[in-house]
């Protein structure tokens, strides 16, 4: 595959409502897309970095300076043989994995059209059809938040993760459990909590949880089995996991029994399935993080789940969650199993709406092979 060209562009689009978490509140959402072109063919990908460096240090700002600085100048007119080998292009960039992750899985959906088959296939999934969870932001009060999840059953998801921080967690987790005593239940604190705060922690045991997300320091997997060791909840990895050697650091450690994959944290596609192997191989359950993404970066995490390590329930659903409008055709549905049917077309499966992407574009950027050989 020749990397052609590359485009850059930042859109603006305002979330259907607020979404509260430890770190913050995020409303209107800042969002890079990649768009490359190998071999005559377009791939498009998601960068899913944050307006602000609360979840992790990346931003909208630092994945735009690594991608047109840095990135796109390494990748443009390169040959590879397959996306597998994009993070070769890119190794002498340390860390920022979710500005690499927007250019390596652009190549991953155009190499996918390039053999005809889907994104899925391309990376050797086998599911033709994934399971669905939702994550909940912080709400005023349990009141409030109990009338959401009930919603969200109705809608037929099959896990509930709420989201904690100090003050606004008992009671709330209390109030969802005393409603809906046998539902898949989780929470995520997104790291606001301290070691010294296990015997609080374990406040949460009898609630039956299927996992407590994140709960320490998003860089710090040594104190995670300290607490592991403290409370009876599964302690799942979220922030800290950023490729396949720390998912094994974490499970030696007995930091934590489950792990959370998100496509950008760990870099790509490549990487995802790096960890999603060295966990299935030590029968440590998988399941696909969200970022609040748009439908491009919603269907590299549909394909992605369809890996066999992926055995919970995901944070990938409905596009009409998030967006009056999203900006991909069909947008992503969910069936009133919870389930959400992987795409059997072509490439991520899903028509990108160019037309609505322009409408929104605020910046772009474009390299092409010609240019940078002459
Ligand atoms: O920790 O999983 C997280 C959103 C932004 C940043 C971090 C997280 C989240 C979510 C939302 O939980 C998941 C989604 O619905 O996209
Ligand atoms: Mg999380």
């Amino acid at each position: 595959m020749k990397i052609e060209s590359i485009t850059l562009r930042e859109i603006q689009k305002r979330l259907k409502s607020p979404f509260e978490t430890s770190f913050g509140i995020s409303h209107d959402r800042r969002i890079v897309l990649v768009e490359v072109i190998a071999d005559g063919v377009s791939g498009w990908g998601e960068v899913t970095a944050g307006e602000t460096p609360g979840y992790n240090s990346e931003t909208t700002d630092t994945a735009w300076h690594v991608l047109s600085d840095f990135i796109a100048p390494a990748a443009i007119g390169k040959e590879i043989g397959s996306a597998a080998e994009f993070p070769g292009l890119v190794e002498h960039i340390r860390g920022h994995e979710m500005a690499k992750s927007g250019l390596e899985n652009a190549l991953w959906d155009a190499e996918a059209q390039i053999k005809g088959i889907p994104l899925s296939k391309l990376l050797g999934g086998t599911l033709q059809e994934i399971a669905c969870g939702v994550s909940l932001g912080i709400r005023e009060t349990p009141e409030f938040l109990v009338k959401r999840v009930e919603e969200e059953l109705r809608g037929g998801y099959q896990r509930i993760k709420l989201k904690i921080k100090p003050g606004k967690d008992l009671q709330y987790v209390a109030a969802v459990r005393k409603q809906f005593p046998g539902i898949w239940l989780s929470v995520d604190a997104n790291s606001a909590y301290r070691l010294e705060d296990a015997a609080h922690l374990r406040k949460l045991d009898p609630f039956n949880l299927l996992m407590m997300e994140q709960p320490l320091n998003w860089d710090d997997i040594y104190t995670h089995s300290r607490l592991q060791a403290q409370i009876e909840t599964a302690i799942c990895l979220d922030e800290c996991i950023h490729n396949a050697i720390h998912a094994l650091t974490a499970i030696e450690l007995k930091a934590c029994r489950i792990i959370n994959i998100k496509l950008g944290r760990v870099g790509g596609h490549a990487e995802a399935r790096e960890v999603q192997e060295v966990c299935r191989a030590r029968g440590i359950p998988v399941w696909c993080g969200g970022m609040l993404e748009t439908g491009v970066g919603r269907a590299h995490n549909i394909a992605m789940s369809t890996l066999p390590g992926f055995t919970l329930p995901g944070d990938v659903s409905a596009s009409n969650r998030y967006w009056e409008e999203d900006i991909i055709e069909p947008e992503v549905e969910v069936t009133p199993q919870g389930t959400i049917r992987v795409p059997t077309g072509i490439g991520l499966g899903y028509t990108v709406r160019r037309d609505r992407i322009e409408r929104l574009t605020v910046r772009r950027n474009s390299w092409s092979a010609q240019l940078a050989a002459v």
